[in-house]
């Protein structure tokens, strides 16, 4: 068949990406009282008593911990939710966001 024309095949192959995880990171201040920032991060995180003692902890003597990694929409709604519980006692507690490398 002289005619015949040879048509190159391709295919297409998508690609998903991950989407990148955002850490919740818990910060330090002089204020707060401790049984407060672990009754927060129990209430917000879903952690038990022991968890949420030792992130409170670590921030208490480290300056910061990190809390969990979400997606970015849930890392920044409950670093909002959290910081929120704190302000409506009066306290300076402060939840932020930051992605994971
Ligand atoms: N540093 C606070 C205190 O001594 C406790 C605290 C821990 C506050 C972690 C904020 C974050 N009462």
């Amino acid at each position: 068949m002289p005619d015949t024309v040879v048509k190159p095949k391709t295919r297409v192959k998508t690609k998903v990406e991950r989407p990148r995880l955002h850490k919740v990171i818990l910060i330090n201040d002089d204020y707060t009282p401790r049984e407060f920032v672990v009754t927060v991060l129990k209430g917000e995180f879903r952690m038990t008593d022991d968890q949420a003692y030792k992130v409170m902890l670590t921030a208490h003597q480290r300056g910061v911990c990190v809390v969990a990694v979400f997606t970015r929409d849930i890392a920044e709604t409950k670093a909002t939710r959290a910081t929120d519980a704190g302000r409506a006692k009066g306290y300076p507690l402060l939840f932020t966001t930051e992605p994971e490398e």
